[in-house]
């Protein structure tokens, strides 16, 4: 029955809404990790949080000059995702390995986390003989379990938007390469559903935060399936993202006062792990659907990535999920140009986008 409704849902969608979906996406992703580089690993007082407003606002207006603003590992790390599935009609894993490798020997200065690094040393050094095994023997063999998978997911749930079943199955994959720990996996795979989710409400269907949120937890619940009988007995991991969608839930339910920003840095985290920043961004996507009180703009896009920084911490990765997310429901058109056109790659983008959504109409495997 809900999967009927699902194809209704997506048969509706034009085509031309559904580009403009894929393009918001992208941007989205873009802009936030442009936008949220410069406060990377701050905490903001509410001092700083009038100054985010002022900077927000100066980077919207349409004469303000400034040199552009770099783009880091997760966008980088992303154009290899979207070229990965333009390139290649069936996904090959050994391919975007040597994108994500020849990407960062080209410009390592991205941003990229220590331990990535050290997988791209031995996966070139091994001339990529197997290449989900470097990953795999990260951290005594318990693999990463960092942002870096989720981050950079969003061209695959574009690509993959008519094939759910698809799309978790490339979503882990193309992680793996790097974050083969079960939290940076389904931390990934809960970044990419929360886009897959998205971009099936039309951009002026309002979005129900709590009903959103829900429909993630039953998604994760089925993702999160655990062989133990007695759950008190599982490993917490197996299990942890459908808890934590629990506590956006609850806090999506609280009354909004001074110290509720310092609850949800608490329970949610601000944190470079997949853990404390996965359900950060989406909380932020959510939250954004109504008024927050430091944040003046009827802008819901800017109101998610400018929230999403104002958090503090790995401000780049949380804004640029939180923002791949606001732009799959909102599209392009919802996103200011002249905020975009400070980020580096603004204009491409676009056209990684374009790539992905013609692609994705003659794949086979989204039939
Ligand atoms: N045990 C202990 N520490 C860990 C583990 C583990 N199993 N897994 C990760 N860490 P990495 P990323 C810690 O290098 O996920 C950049 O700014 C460890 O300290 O896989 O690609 C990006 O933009 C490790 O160095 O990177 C992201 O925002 C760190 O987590 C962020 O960093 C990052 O894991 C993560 O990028
Ligand atoms: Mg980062």
């Amino acid at each position: 029955m809900s999967s009927i409704i699902k194809t209704i849902k997506m048969a509706t969608l034009e085509s031309s809404v559904l580009q403009s979906k894929f393009r918001g996406s992208l941007l989205g992703s873009l802009i936030g990790d442009c936008t949220g580089s410069p406060y990377e690993g701050d905490t903001f007082t509410n001092g700083d949080k009038i100054i985010l407003q002022r900077y927000f606002d100066k980077l919207e207006e349409p004469n303000f000059k400034a040199p552009f603003k770099p783009y880091t590992d997760d966008t980088a790390m992303m154009k290899s995702v979207a070229k990965f599935l333009i390139d290649k009609p069936e996904p090959d894993y050994k391919f975007l390995a040597k994108l994500f490798v020849n990407e960062y020997f080209k410009q390592p200065k991205r941003g990229y986390g220590e331990n990535v690094v050290d997988v791209f040393h031995k996966l070139r050094n091994s001339k990529f003989e197997d290449v989900f095994k470097p990953a795999r023997e990260q951290f005594l063999g318990s693999g990463s379990y960092g942002n870096g998978g989720a981050m950079r997911i969003a061209p695959i749930a574009l690509y993959c938007h008519s094939n759910y079943k698809t799309m978790l199955e490339i979503a882990a994959n193309a992680t793996k390469l790097t974050h083969t720990n079960i939290l940076g996996v389904n931390g990934a795979l809960l970044q990419c559903i929360a886009i897959h989710q998205a971009l099936e409400h039309h951009p002026e269907e309002k979005i129900d935060p709590k009903r959103f949120c829900l429909e993630l937890y039953l998604k994760m619940k089925k993702i999160e399936k655990t062989d133990e009988e007695d759950v008190e007995d599982a490993d917490p991991a197996l299990t942890a993202y459908q808890e934590k969608l629990k506590v956006v839930e609850h806090l999506l339910g609280k009354r909004i006062d001074t110290d509720l920003d310092e609850e949800v840095i608490f329970c949610l985290g601000n944190g470079i792990s997949s853990y404390e920043s996965v359900p950060t961004a989406i909380y932020c996507f959510l939250r954004a659907q109504s008024e927050i009180p430091h944040i003046k703009t009827d802008n819901v896009f800017r109101r998610t990535i400018q929230y999403a920084i104002s958090l503090g911490g790995d401000t780049d990765t949380i804004a640029c999920m939180a923002g791949a997310i606001a732009g799959a429901h909102l599209g392009e058109e919802a996103i200011n140009s002249d905020l975009a056109r400070h980020c580096e790659f603004s204009k491409e983008i676009i056209e990684v986008a374009d790539n992905l959504f013609m692609t994705r109409a003659v794949s086979p495997t989204t039939s």
